[in-house]
C-alpha cells in the first residue's frame, strides 16, 4: 500500500526484489546504489547478514520527483532467498507496491525459480494481492556465466517455466556487470507508479 502524506505532499511505496537465495537480489541493490546516485535517498542498509547472505533484508531509499506536486519515495527491499526464511520472506513483503522478481539462469537452479515463484505468489494471497495484478517485472540474472562456460538456460526456456501466465515484462541481465539492472528497475518502477496514480487520481 502506498502511503500518502498530504501535509508533506508525500506519497512513499514499496518496491520489493524477490527471488531464491543466491539469485542476485543484493547485488543488484548494490549496483543499483552505486549507479544511480541522483536518484538514491540515503545509505544502502543490509539488517542482518551472514557472509554475501541475506537473513533479514536489504533496504535503499529513492527519490524519483515529483508527481502532481507530490514527492515520490520509493524504497526498496530484497527479501532472505533462502528457503527457511520463509516468514522473514512474508513480512518484508508486508505493503509492497511493486515486485521485482530475480531467476537465475543457471541451470541447477531451474527448480528454485519456479518455487520462489510460487513462494511469491502465495505470499502475494495471503495478502490479499494477485500475482498476476501487482506491478511485476522478471529479471533473468547472470546471464553473464554463460562467458565463463557455465550452463545456463535459455531465455525461451525461463519464459516458459515462469512467465508462460503471468506475461510479465522480463530481462536478461547481469547484476554483476550492471547489464539489464537499471531497465528492470526503471520499468518496475514505471509500471508501480502508474498504479499509484490510478489509486490517487483524486490527488489535486
Ligand atoms: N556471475 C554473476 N554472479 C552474480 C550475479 N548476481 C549475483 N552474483 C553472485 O551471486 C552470489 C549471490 O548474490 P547475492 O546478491 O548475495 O544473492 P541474493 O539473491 O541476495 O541471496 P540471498 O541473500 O541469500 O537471498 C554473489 O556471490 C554474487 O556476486 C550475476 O549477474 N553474475
Ligand atoms: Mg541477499
Amino acid at each position: 500500500m502506498p502511503v500518502l502524506n498530504l501535509k508533506k505532499r508525500e506519497i512513499e511505496c514499496k518496491v520489493v526484489y524477490y527471488g531464491p537465495g543466491r539469485c542476485g537480489k543484493t547485488t543488484n541493490l548494490e549496483y543499483t546504489f552505486k549507479t544511480f546516485k541522483k536518484q538514491i535517498a540515503g545509505d544502502m542498509v543490509s539488517i542482518n547478514t551472514e557472509g554475501d547472505r541475506t537473513l533479514f533484508f536489504d533496504f535503499l531509499p529513492m527519490e524519483l520527483g515529483k508527481i502532481k506536486g507530490c514527492d515520490i519515495r520509493v524504497q526498496l527491499y530484497t527479501v532472505p532467498g533462502q528457503v527457511k526464511y520463509s516468514s522473514t520472506r512474508k513480512l518484508v513483503l508486508k505493503g509492497v507496491d511493486g515486485v521485482v522478481f530475480v531467476a537465475d539462469s543457471l541451470k541447477v537452479r531451474r527448480e528454485k525459480n519456479m518455487l520462489s515463484l510460487k513462494d511469491l505468489q502465495m505470499n502475494l494471497k495471503e495478502y490479499g494481492m494477485s500475482v498476476f495484478k501487482i506491478p511485476l517485472v522478471l529479471q533473468y540474472n547472470k546471464r553473464d556465466l554463460a562467458d565463463e562456460g557455465l550452463p545456463i538456460m535459455s531465455i525461451e526456456q525461463m519464459e516458459r517455466d515462469l512467465n508462460r501466465q503471468l506475461k510479465a515484462p522480463s530481462f536478461p541481465c547481469s547484476a554483476v556487470t550492471g547489464e539489464g539492472v537499471g531497465k528492470t528497475l526503471t520499468e518496475c518502477l514505471k509500471l508501480t507508479l502508474i498504479s499509484l496514480q490510478r489509486q490517487f487520481k483524486w490527488v489535486q
